[in-house]
């Protein structure tokens, strides 16, 4: 589980402090006819913040400091173009400690600011290296099979912790490339996938588990035809783009995952709208370069839960129903 931030002391100096969720209304400030509402939140080693406003500030600026006291406080982030935008997150917050924040802004040419929010990570109960993900149990390779065509999967296909390496393919990013396994329904286990192909592309209802991308190759796995998959023990690595692409209508569960440099973790085909369901909990993420979810569907949803994240840009982008 995640820790919630504790909210601390407004610029009048009134102190309280009580857990973000619940409190964050009563944090607002108002000036040059904007009101700001912010709120903060640990999740893994990061700070999520997030506001909400009226109206339409000219610039926003993010300061952050390791006590109350403005002065000496640093600016993180100064936003123009995004303006819109509504949330920060802070990947290298001062470890440890509590980090003070503030989300300033200008409206007609007049700097006004939020009140001083705090993000605790002193006793932050999911450290940068989650224990609580397991993983794939096949990490080191018992050996390697060369694969002169995709290994087509019917029932269950245990791969005794083996890389499966395809003669075709080349790593790179070039649509259309054959998959190394196609699961059209059942069990795909204990495999490593070798890194030329497209990784594993689905048909019917599945289950992964303990299965290693050391290199995603075009993509990890991707739901070809509507189905159910549960997607449990897995290992992932270095995915220019995506790691899940989800081109049909599905329902997906990955849990006790360890992902670890992707562009984005999950994304419904651009332009698509199935949609989609995707969960992910017990899972450890580190260095997801745009986001974990992104879908232009506003019907599809994404959950997650306890899962600890590490230099994340962003949990969900576009559109879709994000929990976290
Ligand atoms: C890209 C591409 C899609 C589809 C997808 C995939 O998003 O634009 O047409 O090929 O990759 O399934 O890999
Ligand atoms: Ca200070
Ligand atoms: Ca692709």
């Amino acid at each position: 589980m995640y820790k919630k931030a504790l909210f601390a002391v407004t610029t009048l100096g009134l102190a309280f402090s009580a857990h973000a969720a619940s409190s964050s209304s009563n944090l607002c400030s108002t000036g040059g006819g904007i009101k700001i509402c912010v709120n903060a939140e640990v999740h893994g080693s990061s700070v999520f913040l997030n506001w909400s406003k009226t109206g339409v500030p000219e610039k926003i600026e993010i300061y952050r400091d390791s006590d109350t006291n403005p002065s000496g406080r640093e600016k993180i982030s100064t936003i123009t173009k995004t303006i819109s935008k509504a949330n920060y997150i802070d990947n290298t917050p001062l470890e440890g400690k509590t980090n003070y924040y503030w989300v300033k802004y200008r409206s007609k040419g007049t700097w006004y600011e939020s009140a001083v929010i705090s993000a605790d990570l002193s006793t932050s109960d999911m450290p940068k290296t989650s224990t609580m993900a397991v993983g794939s149990k096949c990490t080191s390779s018992k050996g390697t099979v060369k694969l002169s065509k995709t290994k087509v999967v019917d029932g269950t296909f245990d791969g005794g912790c083996k890389t499966y390496m395809p003669t075709w393919g080349n790593c790179g990013q070039g649509e259309g490339q054959d998959p190394v396994f196609r699961v059209n329904g059942g069990k795909l286990k204990n495999v490593i996938i070798g890194n030329r192909g497209d990784g594993v592309h689905i048909y019917g209802d599945a289950t992964i588990e303990n299965v290693t991308w050391p290199d995603v190759c075009e993509d990890g796995l991707t739901i070809k035809k509507s189905a159910k998959v549960k997607i449990k023990n897995i290992t992932a690595s270095k995915a220019a783009d995506k790691f899940i692409q989800l081109n049909a209508k599905a329902t997906v569960e990955v849990s006790n995952a360890k992902i670890n440099d992707v562009l984005k973790v999950f994304r419904e085909n651009g332009g698509k709208c199935y949609p989609i369901k995707v969960s992910l909990k017990n899972s450890q993420l580190t260095k997801v370069r745009e986001a974990i979810f992104r879908t232009d569907c506003s019907k599809s949803t994404f959950k997650m839960s306890n899962t600890s994240m590490s230099n994340v840009k962003a949990v969900c982008k576009g559109k879709g129903k994000c929990t976290y």
